[in-house]
C-alpha cells in the first residue's frame, strides 16, 4: 500500500522528494488540488472541506498513512481530520517546528507562511512549545505560493521574495523557517535575498524523518519485494503539474493523471 500526501498544489512535490529519498522502496501516490489553489487566502472552513475530499480520493488509493504536504491544511484540517479517518496523519507544522527549534542558536526564529497558517499562529505556538524562549517572528506572504504555482523565471521569483521579506529583513533571526511546501521550490530565491547567516529550514526533511519513525513503530514498511510506483494527481491542468513535478524531482515514474 503506498503513503498518501496531498497539498493544495505543486508545494508537495517538495515533500514527496524528500519521502522517496528517506524511504525508497515505498510507493507514494500525491494529490494536489491546483483547481482551488490558493488554500492560503481562503477561510478555515473551506479549506477543511477541500482537504476532506483530497482525503477521501487518497483513501479511494487504498494509503496507508496520510501526509499533510501543505502547512495550510496542516494549521487549518488536520486536527478535524484526524478524527474522521483510522489511517494515521501525520502534518508539517510539528516537524517544522522541531526543525526550527533544534537549529537556531541565538533563539530567534522567523516563519514564512500562507496567511491561514500565520494566523493560525500554529508555528508560534508549537515552537513555544518546544523552547519558551525563542523568539518568533511571523510573516504572511500571500502571493507567493500562487507566483511558484505559475513557474515564473529566477528574476520575477527573486523580486517578489524580496519584496515579501521586506517586513522582517533588519531582523536579526538566524532560522527561516520556509512554513509553505511551495517554497523550497524557489529555496535559491530566499537564500539569494536572506544571506549566508540564516539558516533556511525546509520542514519537509523533519517531515521525512517523522514519517519513517511512525512506519518503523507502526509496522507499515513494504516487504521491499514489489516495485514501487509514483502516482500524481491533479484537480487542475495535467501538462502544468507534470511539468513542474519532472522539474523538480527528475523523470521519476510521472503519472500525472
Ligand atoms: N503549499 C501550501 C502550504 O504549504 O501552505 C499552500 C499553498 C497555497 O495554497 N497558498
Amino acid at each position: 500500500r503506498p503513503i498518501g500526501l496531498l497539498d493544495s498544489g505543486v508545494g508537495g512535490f517538495t515533500v514527496v522528494k524528500k519521502v522517496i529519498e528517506k524511504m525508497p522502496n515505498e510507493s507514494t501516490v500525491f494529490i494536489g488540488d491546483s483547481a482551488h489553489m490558493p488554500y492560503g487566502n481562503k477561510t478555515r472552513e473551506e479549506v477543511i472541506e477541500l482537504t476532506r475530499r483530497s482525503v477521501k480520493f487518497l483513501l479511494q488509493k487504498d494509503v496507508k498513512l496520510i501526509i499533510f504536504a501543505c502547512n495550510t491544511a496542516t494549521a487549518a484540517a488536520m486536527p478535524v481530520l484526524q478524527n474522521e479517518v483510522e489511517q494515521q496523519i501525520i502534518g508539517v507544522i510539528q516537524s517544522g517546528s522541531l526543525a526550527a527549534s533544534r537549529t537556531t542558536k541565538n533563539k530567534k526564529v522567523a516563519v514564512v507562511a500562507t496567511p491561514v497558517t500565520i494566523n493560525s499562529h500554529a508555528y508560534q505556538k508549537e515552537i513555544k512549545f518546544r523552547d519558551p524562549a525563542i523568539e518568533v517572528t511571523e510573516l504572511a506572504a500571500p502571493k507567493l505560493a500562487p507566483l511558484i504555482e505559475q513557474r515564473k523565471s529566477h528574476s520575477v521569483n527573486l523580486k517578489a521574495v524580496d519584496q515579501s521579506l521586506q517586513p522582517i529583513l533588519k531582523q536579526d533571526f538566524d532560522t527561516l523557517v520556509l512554513g509553505c511546501t511551495h517554497y523550497p521550490i524557489i529555496q535559491n530565491e530566499f537564500a539569494e535575498v536572506l544571506g549566508k547567516q540564516v539558516q533556511i529550514v525546509d520542514p519537509a526533511d523533519q517531515v521525512a524523518q517523522y514519517t519513517y519513525n511512525v512506519m518503523r513503530r507502526d509496522g507499515l514498511f513494504n516487504d521491499h519485494s514489489g516495485k514501487t510506483q509514483h502516482e500524481y494527481y491533479t484537480t487542475g491542468d495535467a501538462n502544468e503539474f507534470a511539468a513542474m513535478g519532472r522539474s523538480f524531482l527528475g523523470e521519476k515514474a510521472l503519472v500525472a493523471k
